[in-house]
C-alpha cells in the first residue's frame, strides 16, 4: 500500500507530525488562558482552541495533499473516513481534561486508505511525547522503538480504560470491570484520553487498554501504533478494529485472550445506542 507524497515532497508521516506538533503547541500556549468553553452535549466539552487547531491541521494537509478527504473531529465529523484516502484529526483528545486545565491531552493526526490507517501520530504537547508510526515501519516515542507489554497474565497488569461521555455504556463498562476482570487483575487507570491512554498500551506502559464508543479520530493513530508495536487492537468481540469499530481493546495476544475470556457475556457487549 502505497504511502503517498505531498506538493513540496514531504512525506505523509513528516506532514502529519508537523500538524501535531504545530496544533498541539498552540492548545499549550492557550493552556492558562480563556479558552470559549462550550458543552456539545452533557459531558462533551469543546473549546474555542478545539476549532482553531483543527482548522490549522486542515490547513497544512490540505496544501499538501489537496485532493485528500478531511475528517475532523470539529468541523468534519460526519465524513466518511474510510474511503479513498482519508486524513483523520482531533485537535484535541482529552478536552474535557484540557477545558478544566487537566494537563492530559493530545493532539492525534492519521491518514487512511480505504479504512487502513497508513500514518498515525499522536502529540503530547504537555510532556513533548511524539507518538507516531507508519505501516510497516514500527512504532516510535520520540524516536525510540515501542513495543507492547510482554506481561502474560492480567493478575500482574496495569488497565487503562476511559469512559464514554455521560452515557449508559459507561455504567455497563464499570460493571463489567467490577465483576469480570477485577479479581483478576493487578490495578487500573482512567486518563481521560483515549488517545493518550492507547499510546500508553502501545509502548508497553499500561498492559491493556479498552473503551467503547469511540470515534475514528480518537483511535486512528493508535490502531497503528499497537500494531506497529507488535499487539493487537480488536472489537469487542475479538474482530481487528477499524476506525468504526464501537469500541476497542488493545494489548499483546496472551492478555487479549484472557480480557475476551473473562468479559465474554458480560453486558458491556450490549448494544448500546
Ligand atoms: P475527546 O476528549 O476528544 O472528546 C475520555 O472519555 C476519552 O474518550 C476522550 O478521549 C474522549 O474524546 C473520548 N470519548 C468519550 N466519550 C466519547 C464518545 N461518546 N464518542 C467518542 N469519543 C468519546
Ligand atoms: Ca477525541
Amino acid at each position: 500500500m502505497s504511502i503517498p507524497i505531498g506538493v513540496s515532497g514531504k512525506t505523509a508521516l513528516e506532514v502529519a507530525r508537523e500538524a501535531a506538533k504545530i496544533a498541539g503547541r498552540l492548545a499549550k500556549e492557550r493552556f492558562e488562558g480563556e479558552k470559549g468553553i462550550r458543552f456539545k452535549s452533557p459531558g462533551d466539552v469543546v473549546t474555542e482552541v478545539d476549532t482553531q487547531a483543527e482548522a490549522l491541521i486542515f490547513g497544512l494537509i490540505r496544501e499538501e495533499f489537496p485532493n485528500h478527504t478531511l475528517v475532523g473531529e470539529e468541523s468534519a465529523y460526519d465524513v466518511r473516513a474510510d474511503e479513498g484516502y482519508a486524513w483523520i484529526v482531533d485537535p484535541i483528545d482529552g478536552t474535557r481534561n484540557y477545558s478544566v486545565g487537566l494537563p492530559i491531552y493530545s493532539t492525534v493526526v492519521g491518514l487512511a486508505l480505504d479504512g487502513e490507517v497508513l500514518v498515525g501520530v499522536n502529540y503530547d504537547p504537555e510532556r513533548d511525547d511524539l507518538f507516531e508510526a507508519e505501516r510497516g515501519s514500527g512504532a516510535y516515542l520520540n524516536g525510540k522503538r515501542i513495543h507492547v507489554s510482554k506481561k502474560p497474565v492480567l493478575k500482574d497488569c496495569i488497565i487503562g480504560f476511559d469512559l464514554p461521555y455521560s452515557d449508559v455504556g459507561a455504567q455497563y463498562e464499570l460493571d463489567m470491570l467490577a465483576q469480570a476482570v477485577w479479581p483478576n487483575m493487578g490495578t487500573v487507570r482512567a486518563i481521560g484520553s483515549s488517545a493518550l491512554g492507547i499510546s500508553y498500551a502501545a509502548a508497553g506502559k499500561t498492559d491493556i487498554y479498552f473503551q467503547h464508543r469511540l470515534s475514528p479520530w480518537d483511535m486512528v493513530a493508535g490502531i497503528l501504533l499497537v500494531e506497529e508495536a507488535g499487539g493487537i487492537i480488536t472489537d469487542r468481540n475479538g474482530n481487528r478494529a477499524t476506525l468504526y469499530s464501537d469500541g476497542i481493546i488493545a494489548s499483546n495476544s496472551r492478555l487479549h485472550e484472557e480480557f475476551l475470556r473473562l468479559t465474554e457475556g458480560h453486558d458491556w457487549r450490549l448494544p448500546t445506542t
